[in-house]
């Protein structure tokens, strides 16, 4: 990486914080990916994008500031990001994956609560993230309580935007999301100081859509045996679609699954013909949450498909390009927001039936179900994922942990028991 340490500076970081966490991620990093062998060649793009996490991609929101542009950070795969690009905007996942300034946090925040939160909180406090110190605004949403409440909190550090989520899918649900939709993009607007007008939306849709695709067809690569590539590197391409530029991004992943074509072709796998199969679904696995996926991995298995928002339920669902007047986009959009089946939802059978869907397309032998601590959404729901599966006789292995290296061995332990035993 480059020198960055006067924009570092401009933009006001704690060095010191900072320096500390860019010690830490080079070598989880070296661990966790650079030692997986006969890797896909496009994969050194996205190594590059992570070793200028901190450099390059933030140069890149500083010229886009400089020229009058507005960075707007979020949390959730509710906000549509559709709707910031329209508006001129450029639209980051804020990423909290990473247990850092919990001192700071816990100043504001109960000790037992979930990693996700407190993490956003420390690094905002603490001031050791570029992407938030950028972003000129937040977009928060109505998800769960812990987030729902924290964002009143972070209101005091940098301009929040609640969006509020509903928690059914009724027809009245379907309404005040769409009216929720519409305020947003009003209020972006408004923060932008530019319009938002049919033709940049159905544009932005389009990119958005393009993105997914590419995604999905990455996806589709990982249903054929031996897998020809890691479900760790897939679950990096999906964090890093949070925060890239969109078009360059959808190219390389484009590249990438035309490499891997090839490979599948000649018959290449990243893993021997027969390793077991696992989905993974839960809690979102913010960047640089490795930690279940490189054990699963290390375990004598492969992850084939993610059932969470950094995963599927980011890409899978479309918007519809039909509309051609605003507000039949902005419906489009939050018709499609609506579709994504988080734990926050009741009922939330959706995901029961897609989670059952996956196994049988992705052909997986067993779930792991892996839970943030302290999230009640997902820690709660596990029990219906848990009746589903075992209806059908699919093996589920649950996990709740947070982002410390305590329980690693541990883990480690529980999930190579759950390999051997759908080995046989
Ligand atoms: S759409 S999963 S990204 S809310 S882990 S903060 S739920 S206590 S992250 Fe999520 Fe949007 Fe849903 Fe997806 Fe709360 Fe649970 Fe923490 Fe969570």
């Amino acid at each position: 990486m480059g020198d960055y340490r006067k924009m570092w500076q401009d933009l006001g970081l704690d060095m010191e914080s900072h320096d500390q966490l860019l010690e830490v991620l080079p070598p989880t990093y070296h661990d966790v990916y650079l030692t997986q062998e006969n890797r896909p060649q496009v994969m050194e793009y996205f190594d590059f994008v992570v070793n200028e996490i901190h450099g390059l991609r933030i140069e890149e929101l500083q010229q886009h500031k400089s020229a009058g542009g507005k960075v707007i950070g979020t949390f959730c795969v509710f906000v549509p990001e559709e709707i910031i690009r329209a508006a001129g905007g450029i639209c980051i996942g804020l990423c909290s994956g990473i247990e850092i300034g919990a001192g700071e946090a816990e100043k504001v925040l109960p000790r037992n609560i979930c990693p996700l939160i407190k993490s956003f909180m420390g690094f905002k406090l603490a001031k050791v993230c570029p992407y938030f110190e950028s972003s000129d605004m937040v977009v928060g949403e109505t998800t769960c309580d812990g987030k729902k409440k924290a964002f009143e909190i972070l209101n005091d550090y940098v301009p929040v935007h609640v969006m509020e989520t509903p928690h059914m899918k009724k027809d009245q649900d379907r309404k005040l999301w769409e009216e929720e939709v519409k305020d947003f993009a009003r209020h972006i607007e408004g923060f932008t100081g530019n319009s938002i007008s049919a033709v940049s939306l159905a544009q932005s849709v389009r990119e958005s859509n393009d993105k997914r695709r590419a995604l999905k067809r990455l996806s589709e690569l990982r249903k054929r045996d031996p897998v020809v590539i890691s479900g760790k590197d897939c679950l990096l391409i999906e964090q890093i679609a949070m925060y890239d530029d969109v078009a360059r991004f959808t190219s390389k992943v484009n590249e990438l699954c035309d490499e891997l074509e090839k490979r599948l072709e000649s018959g290449v796998g990243i893993f021997p013909a027969g390793t077991p199969r696992v989905i993974v679904t839960g809690t979102p696995m913010a960047i640089p949450n490795w930690k279940v996926p490189h054990i699963i991995e290390s375990s004598g298995a492969v992850m084939v498909a993610e059932e969470m928002c950094t995963g599927m339920r980011y890409f899978e669902n479309e918007v519809s390009e039909q509309g051609t007047d605003i507000d039949s986009i902005i419906n489009n959009v939050a018709e499609r927001y609506l579709g994504t089946n988080c734990a926050v939802f009741t009922p939330n059978t959706g995901r029961m039936e897609r989670l059952t869907e996956l196994v049988k397309e992705y052909r997986a032998d067993g779930v792991i179900h892996c839970a943030l601590s302290f999230c009640n959404p997902y820690a709660v729901e596990a029990n219906r994922v848990e009746q589903v599966l075992r209806q059908q006789g699919i093996p589920l292995l649950k996990i709740e942990t947070g982002y410390d290296q305590e329980d690693a061995g541990q883990l480690k332990t529980r999930v190579e028991a759950f390999v051997e035993m759908i080995k046989e």
